[in-house]
């Protein structure tokens, strides 16, 4: 096993989504979509980030749950525990264990810098905590630890993308060359789908009103309903041009969910109004959710097949999270025991 991982000449792959609660259309279209269509030319790794959901408090029966489930989801999407290693970020400890190494050669401007950061301290003023604000660099070290080339990701994750790349560069520099500097993976289309009630804003799994979201195991019914209301705001005009934000959204995800390019999709529905763009888009959506709401019912049955799954995903990720430790170990000096 660890003589063929070693050997292993394809490039890697490594995404995360936090278990915060149920994923939208937003998460699968900007990034599970990918991982699944990623995993078949790549060394993919996809995990699920649970230590970065108690940036923001969370009840711990809730995230256990939620955290067995987010996973099942993945493979209900077709993350192919054969293809991919797929594990809970929490079950291997060497993600904090870089961390800090990380955090010291981190500045504060840096971190002062996230959009997320200011975003998120803005939403929860009352739980300003320190690891909301180095959030970013367990990210990082999420990334590193697995040496991953690319990382696809929504387009609101380019920055911490990007601050990877930096402390990468600056940690080689510094130490000789230990880490492979990674690059996002953003979508052409679907990288920033936008909430169905206020289009100018990104669709988010914490939005309080649930018809600015669809999540990913609504039903049939909730779907149609959600994008019947969705907000239009122009006169009829269907175009790929970002013209009117709410429309180009659901052109955007009628897009993502047929198959087709935005030229073709807008070529077809010009001149049928908003009615027909809604029914299409809405019925899009359902054929592409309904499967994987199916297949995940399947898979939370198998509750044990599941906890097997993700024990033999943690091992492997562990096996390649330790050859990263270890080298980064040595050239900082903490391996001054030999035991
Ligand atoms: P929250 O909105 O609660 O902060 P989130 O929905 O952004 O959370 P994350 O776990 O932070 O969820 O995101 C997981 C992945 O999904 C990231 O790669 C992110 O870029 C992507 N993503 C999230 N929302 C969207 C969206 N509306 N459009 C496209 N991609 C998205
Ligand atoms: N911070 C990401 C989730 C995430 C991630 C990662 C994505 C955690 N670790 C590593 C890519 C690579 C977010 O979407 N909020």
């Amino acid at each position: 096993m660890e003589s063929t991982e070693r050997t292993e000449q394809r490039k890697t792959v490594l995404s995360g989504i936090q278990p915060t609660s149920r994923l939208t259309l937003g998460n699968y279209l900007g990034a599970l979509k990918n991982f699944v269509a990623m995993q078949e030319e790549f060394d993919s790794f996809y995990m699920v980030a649970d230590m970065h959901a108690i940036t923001v408090r969370q009840e711990a029966a809730e995230l256990r749950r939620r955290s067995v489930e987010t996973a099942a989801l993945f493979m209900a999407c077709g993350i192919d525990p054969e293809k991919s290693t797929l594990f809970i970020q929490s079950s291997v400890p060497e993600h904090v264990m870089l961390t800090w190494v990380l955090n010291c050669n981190t500045y504060m401007g840096e971190l002062n810098r996230m959009t997320q950061f200011k975003d998120k301290s803005a939403r929860h003023a009352d739980n300003i905590n320190a690891g909301l604000f180095t959030y970013p660099v367990l990210m990082a070290a999420d990334i590193l630890l697995y040496q991953a080339h690319l990382i696809p990701v929504g387009a609101d994750q380019k920055q911490h993308v990007e601050l990877t790349r930096d402390l990468a560069e600056r940690f080689n520099k510094l130490y000789g060359n230990t880490f492979v500097v990674p690059e996002p993976y953003i979508p052409k289309v679907g990288a920033r789908i936008m909430s169905l009630q206020e289009p100018e804003n990104k669709m988010s799994k914490s939005d309080p009103n649930p018809n600015g979201y669809i999540a990913m195991l609504d039903d049939p019914d909730t779907i149609v309903r959600k994008i019947k209301r969705a907000v239009t705001d122009c006169e009829e005009c269907i175009s790929p041009d970002r013209c009117c934000p709410g429309v180009y959204n659901l052109l955007t995800i009628y897009s993502a969910c047929s198959g087709k390019t935005l030229e073709e999709a807008a070529g077809e529905l010009e001149g049928q109004g908003y009615g027909v763009l809604k029914a299409r888009t809405a019925d899009a959506v359902v054929s592409v959710l309904e499967p994987i709401q199916k297949e995940y019912a399947r898979i939370l049955q198998d509750k044990r097949y599941l906890n097997d799954t993700l024990v033999n995903g943690a091992e492997k990720a562990q096996r390649r999270a330790r050859r990263t430790v270890s080298k980064v170990y040595h050239k900082v000096g903490f391996d001054s025991v030999k035991r």
